[in-house]
């Protein structure tokens, strides 16, 4: 499912009122059976986002933004907990988690949850920057 991102349309899909002042766009992801969903979405480059993820299922995830290369050091690495760099939280079961990332260029990038066995299972997600 794309998503294309604006305040206006963020304000109808997540009921926040109308005319709401708000400096961000956001991006509401949830979390169920291991899934991102939606798990495709698109943003306008040089713009913030702040994601908000509501994890709906009874174990602990994290919501990992980045480029190829981040989500490979990440499948390899031993942080235990994410919520201090931008793109990265972690999720604890039934809670809701944000995290605010500033796009740069037009380009591909990735959501991972990288605990373990994951991301195999098919725990991702794309970001297009247009
Ligand atoms: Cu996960």
């Amino acid at each position: 499912m794309k998503f294309l991102v604006t305040a206006a349309l963020a304000g109808l899909a997540f009921g926040c009122a109308p005319g709401a002042a708000s400096s961000n766009d956001s991006i509401e992801i949830v979390i169920e059976h291991s899934r991102f969903r939606p798990s495709q979405v698109e943003v306008a480059a040089g713009t913030t986002v702040t994601f908000v993820i509501r994890n709906d299922d009874p174990i602990a995830h994290e919501f990992i933004l980045g480029d190829a290369e981040v989500q490979s050091v990440h499948e390899q690495g031993t942080e235990a907990h994410h919520g201090d760099k931008p793109g990265e939280v972690s999720i604890a079961a039934g809670a809701t988690a944000t995290t605010t990332y500033t796009f740069g260029a037009p380009g591909e990038l990735i959501i991972g949850c990288h605990l373990p066995g994951h991301y195999d299972y098919g725990m991702r997600g794309a970001v297009e920057v247009k």
